[in-house]
């Protein structure tokens, strides 16, 4: 890269009310997602179904766009696209045929830095995990540590604080089959932490033997903000048991953290930001989202998705994409 290279746009993360047959036919689609709804059969490597169901079905699919020409294929049990600065991929891994959760999440990691590392695109940025029966399990043995140990096997060599950020969420599909994509690129982001929380690598083994691997957000060049998955964790500790409202307004004041300690303009919330929020119990749904909109008047299209949390006693989780004003 010459000093005077300027950073590619970045990838544009939006939810459209569109088919995925339409939007397939349009230049510069890097990738499409349905969330819970039954898609057309197309054989796009682009296009993927995410098992999370919508609170309310709406028929908005996750779109992400490039101004350049995308191509993309398959490799073996993976897929992807590019545009030539992003590299959107995703792998589907069943369970049964890994022993069991640790070894599909090792499988999936091992294959995913693999081919990233291989590629024109090598910096993974942003990463999401959905996974049947988090919380299923005691100690241990709950799937979402489990999910951990196989994912640091995987993740070996991988520098600690260079973490992409991450989400990680149970889906209520009863489906065995390990579900993670994500986004890399050819220039690295800068991986951003959160003072209000103590860095998820960091915590202590009360949460299980191997802590999880992501950072609390991705900056990448200087205006996009990718969020991790985050909820009222506040040091390492859960917060507000049992009061989802107490636990919504404890995650915005995380966010809000993230965004202040990130240099945005403005520390809120607002029509650049792109959410989804993900609730154990669906029916939170209407008091969540009018306790988002009360603090964040401006918000856009929101996608609410019923989903479990990685600790039991957590109730809601928020991620995304923020614009920030350079
Ligand atoms: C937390 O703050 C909530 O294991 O990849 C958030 C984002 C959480 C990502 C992951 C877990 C993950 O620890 C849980």
């Amino acid at each position: 890269m010459s000093a005077t290279e300027s950073p590619a746009a970045p990838v544009r993360i939006g939810y459209e009310k569109a088919s995925v047959v339409t939007l397939a036919g349009e230049p510069g689609v890097l990738a499409m997602f349905g969330f819970g709804q039954v898609l057309p059969d197309v054989d796009d490597p682009r296009v993927l179904r995410v098992g999370l169901e919508p609170v309310q079905p709406n028929g908005l699919i996750e779109v992400w766009r490039s101004a350049n020409a995308v191509t993309c294929g398959r490799a073996d049990d993976l897929r992807w696209s590019t545009d030539g600065e992003h590299l959107f991929f995703a792998i589907e891994v069943d369970e049964a045929a890994h022993d069991g959760i640790t070894g599909a999440a090792e499988h999936a990691y091992h294959r995913i830095n693999t081919f990233v590392a291989a590629s024109a695109t090598p910096f993974v940025l942003r990463l999401w995990n959905y996974l049947d029966a988090i919380n299923l399990g005691d100690g241990d043995t709950e799937r979402y540590r489990l999910f951990c140990d196989g994912r640091a096997r995987g993740m070996r060599g991988i520098a600690q604080s260079r973490y992409p950020a991450a989400s990680a969420i149970g889906r209520q599909d009863g489906r065995r089959v390990l579900q993670v994509y994500g986004l890399a690129a050819r220039l690295p982001g800068t991986p951003m932490e959160n003072p209000r929380q103590l860095s998820a690598w960091r915590y202590p083994r009360q949460y299980g033997p191997t802590s999880p691997t992501f950072a609390r957000a991705m900056l990448v060049g200087p205006t996009q903000l990718l969020i991790s998955g985050t909820a009222a964790v506040v040091g390492h500790a859960s917060k507000h048991h049992e009061d989802i409202v107490a636990q919504v307004d404890e995650t915005l004041a995380n966010l809000e953290s993230l965004l202040q300690h990130t240099g945005a303009v403005s520390s809120h919330l607002d029509a650049g930001s792109c959410l989804k929020v993900y609730l154990r119990d669906p029916s939170d749904a209407a008091l969540v989202e009018r306790t988002l909109r009360a603090h964040v008047p401006d918000l856009g299209d929101l996608l609410l998705l019923a989903g479990d949390i990685c600790r039991a006693e957590l109730l809601v989780e928020i991620d995304g994409a923020h614009t920030l004003i350079a």
